[in-house]
C-alpha cells in the first residue's frame, strides 16, 4: 500500500490527482473536514508569550490533528517572513559547516572536504559546476550525527547542537504540551525539485517516545504518513513553507515519505509585509528579551536576523529556493534524565 501510494504521487506521467491531498491552507476543502481536527482549544500553551524571534505569538497559530493518524500534529506556518528567512539562511549558510556533517564530505579525506558549501556555491563561476554543487547537497546532520550505515547514534559522533534550533523546538514543544522535549539530533534535508525521500521509519533514537519536530521551508512537499507497517494505506498531506509537522505518540514510529516536491504559487519567504510584525516584536516591550538574546548570542544570531532583511543579502537564498525545499528534522535521542549514550562494549 505504502509503495503504491509513493509511486502514484512520485509519477511524472500521468501526473497524480492531487485533490485528495490534505491541505492545511484550505482545511474546509472536500472531504478533509472528516479528517482534520482544528486543535485550538486543546493546545496547552497557547497563552504563552515571548515566542523566540521569528515566530508569531501562539495565539495566532493554526494547529491541526489528523483523526486517521493519531499523534500527527501540524502547525500551519507559525513563522514571520523574517523568521522563515532566518531558518532558511541558517540551513544553507551555517548548518552545512563544521562541526556538522554533510553528505558531500562522506568518504573524503579531511583535506578534500568542502568546508563552506554555501560560500563555495556563491564563488563558483562555472554555471554547470554551480548547478552540480547545488543539487548534490542532500543532507547535513547536527548534534548526534545520524550514522546512515549502522543507524546507531554514538558519543563519538556527537557535536554541540545549535542553541537557536534547540530553543525554537523547546518553545513549540512547550506550547504543544511536550515540555520535557530536548532537541539533540537533527537532519537538515535538501530537496531540489524532482528529488524524493522514500518510505522509512525513524527508529534509531533510543528515545522513541519523545516527539519528532519537522520544519519545512521553500517549495511544497507532498508528504505521506502511513502506519507501523508498509501494508497500511498512507494519507497524503501538503507541507508548505513554514509548516511544522510533529510526529508524536502512536505516529512517532510510522512509515513516512516525501514522494514529490512541487513548485508553489506562494512564496511566503519573499512577501515582506507592509506591516512589519517582526519589527514590532523587536520594539520596546521586547527590549528585555532582546537584551537576553544579545547577551547570549548563541540563542539567536541577531546579526543574521538583521541581514535577512537586506534584499541583496537575501538574493542568493531566494534563487536557491526557486526550485528547492529544505526540511529540518529534529529528534530527542536520549531518554529523559539520561546525559549520554552508553559506551559500546570494548
Ligand atoms: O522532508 C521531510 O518532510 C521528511 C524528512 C524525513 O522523514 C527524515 O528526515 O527522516
Amino acid at each position: 500500500m505504502f509503495k503504491e501510494a509513493f509511486k502514484y504521487y512520485k509519477a511524472k506521467w500521468p501526473p497524480p490527482d492531487l485533490n485528495g491531498v490534505i491541505d492545511f491552507e484550505e482545511p474546509s476543502k472536500t472531504n478533509h473536514e472528516s479528517t482534520l481536527v482544528e486543535l485550538q482549544d486543546n493546545v496547552p500553551g497557547l497563552h504563552l508569550s515571548f515566542p523566540p524571534i521569528g515566530l508569531q505569538p501562539p495565539q495566532s497559530w493554526r494547529c491541526y490533528a489528523l483523526k486517521s493518524h493519531p499523534g500527527i500534529l501540524v502547525i500551519r506556518n507559525p513563522f514571520t517572513v523574517h523568521g522563515q528567512r532566518y531558518w532558511i539562511a541558517r540551513s544553507l549558510r551555517d548548518y552545512p559547516r563544521a562541526p556538522n556533517r554533510i553528505n558531500l564530505n562522506e568518504n573524503l579525506f579531511a583535506s578534500d572536504a568542502i568546508k563552506d558549501w554555501w560560500n563555495a556555491l556563491q564563488q563558483c563561476d562555472d554555471k554547470d559546476e554551480a548547478r552540480r554543487l547545488k543539487i548534490s547537497m542532500r543532507w547535513a546532520t547536527l548534534g548526534y550525527h545520524h550514522d546512515w550505515d549502522t543507524k546507531v547514534y554514538s558519543e563519538t559522533m556527537h557535536t554541540p547542537f545549535p542553541q537557536d534550533l534547540s530553543n525554537l523546538c523547546q518553545y513549540i514543544a512547550t506550547v504543544l504540551g511536550f515540555a520535557d522535549f530536548e532537541a539533540q539530533a537533527a537532519i537538515v534535508n535538501f530537496y531540489p525539485i524532482g528529488t524524493t525521500l522514500s518510505g522509512h521509519t525513524d527508529h534509531s533514537e533510543p528515545n522513541q517516545t519523545a516527539p519528532l519536530f519537522s520544519f519545512s521551508f521553500g517549495q511544497t512537499a507532498v508528504f505521506l504518513i502511513g502506519g507501523t507497517t508498509r501494508e497500511e494505506r498512507p494519507s497524503a498531506l501538503y507541507l508548505r513553507s513554514g509548516d511544522v509537522l510533529i510526529m508524536s505518540q502512536q505516529s512517532r514510529l510510522c512509515y513516512h515519505a516525501v514522494p514529490r516536491v512541487m513548485k508553489t504559487q506562494e512564496e511566503p519567504w519573499n512577501n515582506l509585509p507592509a506591516d512589519d510584525a517582526d519589527e514590532k516584536l523587536m520594539k520596546p516591550e521586547r527590549k528585555k528579551l532582546r537584551r537576553d538574546f544579545e547577551d547570549n548570542s548563541n540563542v539567536c544570531d541577531m546579526s543574521l536576523y538583521r541581514l535577512v532583511r537586506d534584499d541583496s543579502f537575501w538574493l542568493p537564498y531566494m534563487h536557491y529556493l526557486n526550485d528547492s525545499r529544505i526540511n529540518i528534522n529534529v529528534r530527542q535521542v536520549l531518554p529523559s534524565g539520561v546525559k549520554q549514550l552508553p559506551l559500546p562494549p570494548s
